[in-house]
């Protein structure tokens, strides 16, 4: 068995880490000790660290209660089979540091506790061996610790992988895009004070050495209607407040700005601008730097902060009287009278459009420096790519809007990608080694995906049709246009529609669906302009005229003149979710499953009913339902019997024929019973927990017995 040994600074005890029970070997003047640490079992101590190794594997307090015992021994993380749960421990544990990527680099993941590092390396040792692409899906909700996975996985790349021919720089290209993106796309929440309000999937490409040599984003549907609007305790984008607080005097003299955020309207309506988990300044600072490092020339850095500034300057502006808007007619042109609320509404518009395409700008910018420099050498036609996916994950507020349905819309997508994809490794595992595949009920949540996606009678092609009768249609048409076409669906509900008993909780003007993660209403009210997302013309013809080089690129004449009406929100949304969907699909998955343990966003609090709604609906009961369905664990026999062959006079010290063989030898010899076991192809599978602890327990007994007589031989020595 491969044992971790590390000194503890004391210099006299040295903790040895296997995955089941940990112990320690003290070196003490009176010889060696084994001692199990405190009196309990480690396994009653920190539990198990599968899932799979519960007894009561259908149980979810079973499962709650082996999360809460890991996380009081700051033991953030737990697999599922290959999927690893992490709950977010709102401290720094002082685990990603070099001598951790040192020690989990390469190493196959069970032989060391399960650490993000450790269940991920396959992926590389994968990249590297097999050339499969891989992408690791990262989810949870809200500040359960996405973004924060994500930042470490790609650290862990970019510091242990060997380095590059050439290209050096892309390694820093893909750390510094981070820090512009978060600043750009990112906002203080009410749940987290670093949320992602877009979200993303990002590949690594890596050439035949394992060395990164290009990369590629994409992003999806930013939360624009922040830049004008933020909830009480939120703010606006960061980069806002970072610009204001850390720009130079000079720099936002030029730009016309005052350094106080209460001076711009669409700064102060969360009225947070200071937080004080967010240094603006020192961020900014960063910001500024990675701007340089990802290409941009100091000419482009004026121009984007000159974006960000007439954004606040737009807020600004007060109507005082009747405005006018240019009719669509042949010419002489007719002008429209607008009145304050429209015209605060054109202006609005006008600054989220402007906003949220220099976003996407700034993502094709990035993209552009993280392109391999060397397409046509054989090092770039070799590579094999690593995606990561950080997305938004399912959010429920007291009010839900066309955001919420959009997001959770997405998350409804990936959980059935993930429940796809789980089952049908697992089918394809048992068929590989040959054992026969036990099917496993569970609940299949594409019946909502389709409620949602459908041509013709999904929502958003209700959607969509509604939109095309502008003037006509309403928010209040589009709802009944929906219980209409979609009245005995069992996953929809409006207050028509609904009984005595729910009708009480459903307004008039709101629809609720039964997510695979729980409930949601949401209120139709700006579904129609969310999703059709006009601007008017003059305003666009306006911004075509721009002097600003990176504003004539994010308004192009040739929208001008083109006739065809362009793709409605959802479905562009539904089209680069079905892209995306179709991307994971092409390569070998890992998961990591996010879980937030408390809404305070303080370490060490376990909030039980908050967890438990989360294990719901990450669907974990049912991965390991899934993972369980026949057998608890397997193992490559070559491992198996490196772990146990000391339990057999015949395997030890070494067997000599088939790894197999042996193993077959070893469990008879263990009297494991023919219905407790399974030999397959390569692997063994064990159907209970119990049988593998037994042999765990005695793996202990035979190593105290011999630190018993390592300790007598010691005594005799002295
Ligand atoms: V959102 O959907 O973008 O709103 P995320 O991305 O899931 O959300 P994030 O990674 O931003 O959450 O984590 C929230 C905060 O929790 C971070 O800013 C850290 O302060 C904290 N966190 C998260 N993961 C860890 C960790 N592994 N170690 C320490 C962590 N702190
Ligand atoms: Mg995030």
């Amino acid at each position: 068995m491969a044992l971790q040994v590390e000194l503890i600074p004391t210099g006299e005890i040295i903790r040895v880490v296997h995955p089941h029970r940990p112990c320690k070997l003290a070196l003490g003047s009176d010889g060696v000790r084994v001692t199990m640490e405190s009196g309990l079992t480690a396994r009653d101590r920190v539990g198990v660290q599968d899932f799979v190794l519960l007894e009561n594997f259908t149980s979810e307090a079973a499962f709650i209660e082996n999360l809460r015992r890991r996380f009081r021994e700051n033991l953030i993380y737990t697999y599922i089979g290959p999927v690893l749960v992490s709950v977010n421990p709102y401290r720094d544990l002082q685990i990603y540091s070099r001598q951790h990527m040192e020690r989990y680099r390469g190493v196959s993941f069970y032989e060391v506790p399960p650490h993000l590092f450790a269940g991920l390396t396959p992926c590389t040792e994968h990249l590297r061996t097999e050339r499969r692409d891989q992408a690791v899906m990262i989810s949870g909700e809200s500040g359960a610790g996405k973004t924060e996975a994500t930042k470490r996985l790609l650290q862990f790349y970019a510091e242990t992988c060997p380095a590059p021919e050439r290209g050096g720089a892309v390694r820093d290209r893909l750390l510094q895009s981070n820090p512009v993106l978060e600043a750009f796309g990112n906002a203080k929440t009410l749940r987290n004070d670093n949320s992602s309000r877009f979200g993303k999937y990002m590949d690594v490409q890596f050439d035949f050495k394992g060395a990164p040599v290009g990369g590629h984003i994409l992003s999806y549907l930013l939360e624009k209607s922040r830049v004008v609007h933020q909830n009480h305790g939120e703010r606006n984008f960061h980069v806002f407040y970072q610009l204001l607080e850390g720009g130079e005097e000079e720099t936002l003299r030029r730009l016309g700005l005052e350094r106080n955020p209460q001076s711009y309207l669409y700064l102060v309506k969360g009225q947070c601008a200071k937080v004080s988990s967010i240094n603006d300044k020192s961020d900014w600072k960063v910001v500024h730097k990675a701007l340089t490092v990802i290409d941009f020339t100091e000419d482009e850095v004026e121009d984007l902060l000159s974006i960000v500034a007439s954004v606040l300057h737009l807020g600004n502006i007060h109507f005082v009287w009747w405005c006018s808007s240019p009719r669509l007619t042949p010419r002489p042109q007719l002008l429209s009278p607008l009145n304050l609320e429209q015209a605060a509404y054109a202006r609005d518009a006008l600054a989220k459009a402007v906003y949220s395409r220099t976003f996407s700008w700034l993502v094709g910018k990035i993209n552009r420096s993280l392109a391999s420099k060397d397409s046509d050498s054989p090092s770039w036609r070799s590579t094999t790519v690593l995606g990561l996916l950080d997305i938004y994950g399912f959010e429920v507020f007291q009010h839900n809007s066309f955001e919420q349905f959009c997001i959770n819309y997405c998350n409804e997508k990936l959980q059935q990608l993930f429940i796809e994809l789980t089952l049908k490794s697992e089918q394809e595992e048992y068929e590989a080694e040959g054992i026969a595949w036990e099917p496993v009920l569970y609940f299949n949540n594409k019946v909502i995906c389709d409620l949602v996606e459908e041509k013709f009678k999904g929502i958003i092609s209700i959607l969509d049709e509604e939109c095309l009768r502008p003037g006509e249609a309403t928010d209040l048409t589009f709802l009944e246009k929906l219980e209409d076409t979609v009245k005995h669906h069992p996953h929809f509900l409006t207050h028509k529609l609904a009984d005595q008993r729910t009708r009480k909780s459903l307004g008039r003007g709101e629809f609720r669906l039964l997510h695979y993660a729980g409930e949601v209403t949401y209120s139709v009210t700006g579904f129609l302009d969310k999703n059709n997302d006009l601007l008017f013309r003059n305003l666009k013809e306006t911004m075509c005229s721009s002097k600003n080089p990176i504003m004539s690129q994010c308004f192009d004449r040739s929208e001008l003149s083109d006739k065809k009406r362009p793709e409605t929100v959802a479905t562009q949304f539904k089209m680069s979710l079905l892209q995306l969907v179709e991307i994971l699909q092409s390569k070998e998955p890992a998961y990591v499953r996010c879980i937030k343990p408390n809404d305070a966003k303080q370490p060490g609090r376990f909030d039980e009913v908050l967890i438990r709604h989360q294990v719901k609906y990450l669907g974990l009961m049912e991965n390991l339902r899934v993972r369980r369905a026949g057998f608890a664990y397997r193992r490559k026999y070559e491992a198996f019997l490196q772990r146990y062959k000391s339990l057999c006079p015949e395997t030890w010290p070494s067997w000599t024929g088939r790894p197999q063989d042996g193993v077959a030898v070893l469990v008879r010899h263990l009297g494991y019973k023919p219905e407790e076991y399974k030999m397959g192809r390569t692997k063994i599978f064990i159907r209970f927990p119990k049988t593998l602890f037994a042999t765990e327990d005695a793996l202990e007994l035979r190593r105290q017995s011999l630190a018993t007589k390592i300790q007598a031989a010691w005594r005799g020595f002295h």
